[in-house]
């Protein structure tokens, strides 16, 4: 491992690294799932999978693969089902039985296409052919690093990870009494936990020490929370249109987020904040590691 000066990954061209990083996964995507019978499911999925969105799970997963010496084909897979598990968490996240969501990714969202019953069996399907997906299809990657990675990926899935944050999120709902400790283990839970799994799965993958897991853990946990301030506070400064999906949700739903708690600037200092300490995570690793840098530095500066 290299330490090289701090601000040197600033040169670093993330704009076309995430152009390049996105047109490989949107093509490995649109080649997973085919559309055989019963059709309607198939295409209920890909509806879903296909309609855009920034794709960092994948990147995430993929970038960290690479920065501990492994390819892309080596994490294509894992990448992929991350993308899978998060569409089809955003599903059932805007069902009516959840938050209720018309626009999701700047289209309809699945159950206002497809109907309730149908849009709940895409998800369930994108959340078990995830699975089959990292299994069947990984290669060049021994057996129990694949095995490791379903095991940690299944953990970030359930009520360890997204669903408990979900179920707290959910019983939050409506109260005023709500905690910034009890906001910060419903993000941890419903948005971290997937995004650390994309870091942690890449480096597993790659065959990382634990030395090198635990750090870039500790990156992702970091990025995490941060990622989730910004949603807070675009939530309430971005338009529609830049969002992709209903603006002003949580201020119409009373929700706790963390501007209600800090104010908008304060909560735009925190992010930052975890954003260098992610990047201080990274200085070991010298030139390596300027993709994640980089990505680190886009979760706060992001518009949607
Ligand atoms: C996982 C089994 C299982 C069930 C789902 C509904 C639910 C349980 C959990 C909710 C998870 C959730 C929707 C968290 C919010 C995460 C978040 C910040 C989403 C937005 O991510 P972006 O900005 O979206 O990366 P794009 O569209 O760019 O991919």
């Amino acid at each position: 491992m290299v330490a090289t000066n701090s601000q040197q990954y600033l040169e670093f061209d993330l704009k076309r690294y995430l152009a390049a990083q996105q047109a490989q996964v949107e093509a490995a995507l649109a080649r997973s799932i085919d559309v055989v019978y019963p059709e309607k499911i198939y295409e209920a999925m890909r509806y879903s999978l296909m309609a855009g969105g920034k794709r960092l799970r994948p990147i995430l997963c993929l970038a960290t693969c690479q920065l501990i010496g492994g390819t892309t084909a080596m994490a294509m897979s894992t990448a992929c089902a991350l993308e899978m598990i998060h569409t089809m968490s955003l599903i059932h996240d805007d069902l009516p039985a959840m938050d209720n969501d018309d626009f999701r990714r700047g289209k309809p969202t699945n159950h206002k296409v497809y109907g309730e019953d149908i849009a709940i069996l895409a998800g369930d399907g994108l959340l078990a052919y995830a699975f089959e997906f990292i299994a069947a299809q990984t290669q060049d990657v021994p057996a129990d690093r694949v095995l490791q990675v379903i095991a940690k990926l299944g953990r970030a899935v359930g009520a360890a990870g997204l669903v408990g944050g979900q179920v707290v999120d959910l019983e939050c709902e409506g109260r005023s009494d709500v905690t910034v400790d009890t906001l910060t283990y419903i993000h941890r839970h419903k948005t971290g936990a997937l995004l650390e799994a994309a870091v942690v799965c890449g480096a597993i993958l790659a065959g990382a020490n634990e030395g090198d897991r635990q750090r870039l853990s500790e990156y992702a946990q970091n990025i995490g929370l941060a990622f989730q301030i910004i949603d807070d506070v675009l939530d309430i400064t971005a338009t529609q249109e830049e969002l992709g999906k209903t603006a002003g949700k949580d201020l119409q739903a009373q929700k706790a987020t963390y501007p209600s708690f800090w104010g908008i600037e304060e909560s735009k200092r925190q992010a930052d904040q975890l954003v260098n300490e992610a990047k201080a995570n990274l200085a070991a690793y010298g030139e390596s590691a300027y993709p994640l840098m980089a990505l680190a530095d886009y979760i706060t500066a992001r518009k949607n």
